[in-house]
């Protein structure tokens, strides 16, 4: 399997992750949209990070499309996300805020970076920050009242999307809030990042 996309983008680095986490082989294209796009344009026609090139040549698009196949390949027991019931719906909650963090945190960072100075909306700008923190706070309260993982005692899918959102709000938006406002989310993610799933694929910027 073909995973392309570079982990400077949240979206492929929770792909990433769970591909280590399951144990699956992979390569990795490291393309990136803002210099790469008719090339990444090949495997989604939105020009979108990431897609997963499977050995057959079938193309997968979207994160959540490619995670879904993936838990449905590997996590035949339900580990990161059970088949059914409450557990699941909660679990897919907190991975929709998570994801949501991290959509907005790249809709904040294209507006500063990909908007000429002139055109930037600083009213947008704040809102989407807004969302962001609503996001996180909503987190953090999910991570004070648990025990070792967001649910439970086991690392789920809700682990893994909150901590490649949280790592890539501190990388590209340094100045929104103090990371010590947010402990407890601090120390889920410093927690994750000592498992090779997550420091194997930490950006280095
Ligand atoms: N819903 C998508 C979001 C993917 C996404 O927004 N990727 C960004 C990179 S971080 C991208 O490709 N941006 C280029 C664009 O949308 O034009 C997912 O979960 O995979």
């Amino acid at each position: 399997m073909i995973l392309i996309g570079r982990n400077v983008s949240p979206f492929v680095r929770r792909v990433a992750s769970v591909m280590r986490l399951l144990e699956i082989d992979f390569e990795q294209r490291f393309l990136a949209t803002a210099d790469s796009i008719e090339d990444i344009a090949k495997f989604n026609p939105l020009g979108r990070v990431p897609s997963l090139v499977l050995d057959d040549s079938e193309i997968l698009i979207d994160s959540s499309a490619i995670i879904d196949y993936l838990l449905e390949l590997k996590d035949q027991n339900g580990d990161l996300l059970p088949k059914t019931g409450s557990e699941r719906r909660s679990i897919l909650r907190t991975v929709a805020i998570a994801h949501g963090v991290m959509e907005k945190g790249v809709a904040s960072s294209y507006e500063q970076t990909r908007r000429s100075p002139e055109k930037v909306s600083d009213e947008w700008l704040s809102y989407l920050q807004k969302q962001i923190i609503w996001g996180l706070e909503d987190l953090e309260r999910k991570a004070e009242h648990t025990s070792e993982w967001l649910h439970g005692d086991r690392l789920t899918l809700a682990d893994v999307t909150s901590i490649c959102a949280f790592d890539y709000i501190n990388m590209r938006h340094p100045v929104l809030f103090d990371a010590n406002s947010f402990l407890a989310l601090k120390k889920l993610t410093d927690q994750g990042n000592k498992l090779p799933a997550f420091f194997e694929t930490k950006p280095a910027i």
